[in-house]
């Protein structure tokens, strides 16, 4: 028989390479780029059906406290920052307690914000207000308070902004209506003081007790 030429064992041997280097091309093509549905979120949503957030200038080195109040008159603020169906992240007092000296200089957490989550809802009003503790820089403290509701993609549904002058001020920002399903059916920004509900005092309404809060 005849054997075959040099040639034709070239042509065989670069056949068989252009294969396996097609067949290697097209593996690392799909581990590089799974399908699009197989790929990781990179995101954590929050636990919950609504979020209150109160944020302040990050240079302004001030304790501002959030309080929220439910319809059932529970209230949640840095000095009980769990009560039923509600519950505050983080009492953020300014500068303090976002600053730590490591091995390699200071670490600092910038942000000035302070975030209470409503994790199911109930029917009737919530009241949601801020207050100055500790007033350290020198002009008055614009803060934003923002309700937004957790289910599905984040939504903004309420923001409102107040200046706090001086230690002590509060402000109501607003209040707002949930039924028992929990939607979201009105709002207002009737003033209450929840400052005194916090030290036991019950919630002040109508003559109000704003020591220095500027109530729009
Ligand atoms: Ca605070
Ligand atoms: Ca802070």
């Amino acid at each position: 028989m005849k054997r075959p030429g040099i040639f034709a064992k070239v042509m065989f041997m670069d056949v068989i390479f252009n294969m396996l280097v097609g067949v290697l091309a097209i593996v690392m093509l799909l581990k590089v780029e799974p399908p699009r549905d197989e790929r990781k979120k990179a995101s954590l949503e929050t636990d919950g059906l609504y979020a209150i957030v109160a944020t302040w200038p990050n240079e302004a080195n001030d304790d501002v406290d959030l309080y929220v109040q439910d319809p059932s008159g529970n209230l949640v603020f840095f000095g009980r920052t769990m009560a039923e169906l509600m519950h505050l992240e983080y009492d953020d007092r300014g500068d303090l307690g976002d600053r730590a000296m490591t091995s390699t200089g200071e670490a600092k957490f910038d942000m000035n914000r302070e975030r209470a989550i409503i994790r199911e809802g109930m029917a009737g009003e919530y009241v949601v207000n801020v207050h100055m503790y500790a007033k350290r820089h020198p002009s008055p403290t614009k803060v934003t308070i923002a309700l937004y509701r957790l289910k599905g993609d984040d939504t903004e549904l309420l923001a409102k902004e107040r200046t706090l002058v001086r230690a002590q001020d509060e402000a109501t920002a607003f209040r707002f209506t949930l039924t028992a399903d929990g939607e979201l059916t009105g709002s207002n920004e009737l003033p209450i003081s929840l400052t005194g509900a916090a030290s036991g005092g019950g919630a002040q309404q109508g003559g109000m007790s704003f020591p220095g809060g500027i109530v729009p």
